[in-house]
């Protein structure tokens, strides 16, 4: 048996984990995920039914890690050799961006995306993420002085962080910007962006034909 056991939908945020798992070159087997018809297996690792949802056999325990950004930092913790989890003096850059990502950005997005928003300045301090217009300037002021998440070394903070950019200008929910497109281009050269890419868009062609 693999050491993980990957469930995703290759059309999906899975593709976030994906990334991760090959950053740290993890031993892994994937679950497709059906929306249609999700299996047991599945909905017993996570009741919530979505994806990326990775189960780690680790010796005699089973550990369930879900959500996209907990996934990425749990893999870098147990793939230490990888050499993706911040320093002592990175840690404030690595999880301020990481959870900016996964919070007020994500939450941003969604709501813009939806069509939800509010412009009462004072519902707007209720809002963790403001306003969508003051999530993405804001966003774009903590990557300007940068070349990756923790300054001029890629982490694993940047495939969450940076996967939130190039998804998002992919899809039109984040806006293009020269900090953000110099900040994709530079991922997209990865070579562990790149394998993870390609397995994914192999099986999104498999499910269209
Ligand atoms: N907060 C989760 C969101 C995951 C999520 O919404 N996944 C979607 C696909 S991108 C999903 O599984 N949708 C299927 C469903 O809800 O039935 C994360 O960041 O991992």
């Amino acid at each position: 048996m693999a050491d993980y056991t990957f469930f995703t939908n290759p059309m999906s945020r899975g593709q976030i984990a994906r990334w991760a798992l090959h950053e740290v070159g993890a031993d892994y087997e994937t679950e497709l995920v059906e929306w249609a018809a999700k299996s047991e297996a599945f909905l017993k690792a996570n009741p919530l039914g979505k994806v990326p949802t990775l189960v780690h056999h680790h010796g005699d325990h089973i550990h369930t890690v879900t959500e996209a950004a907990a996934i990425c930092h749990y893999l870098a913790e147990m793939h230490p050799e990888a050499g993706l989890l911040p320093e002592p003096h990175e840690k404030a850059a690595y999880f301020r961006r990481l959870f900016f990502a996964s919070g007020p950005v994500e939450q941003a997005i969604m709501a813009n995306s939806m069509g939800w928003g509010v412009d009462d300045p004072q519902k707007q301090g209720m809002l963790g993420f403001g306003s969508y217009e003051r999530a993405m300037d804001t966003f774009e002021t903590l990557m300007a002085d940068r070349d990756y998440v923790c300054g001029d070394r890629f982490t694993m903070a940047d495939v969450y962080v940076g996967s939130q950019v190039d998804w998002g200008m992919q899809f039109g929910t984040i806006p293009k910007r020269p900090v953000f497109e110099a900040y994709a281009q530079r991922l997209r050269e990865r070579s562990a962006y790149q394998e993870a890419k390609a397995i994914d868009m192999k099986l999104v062609e498999g499910s269209s034909q």
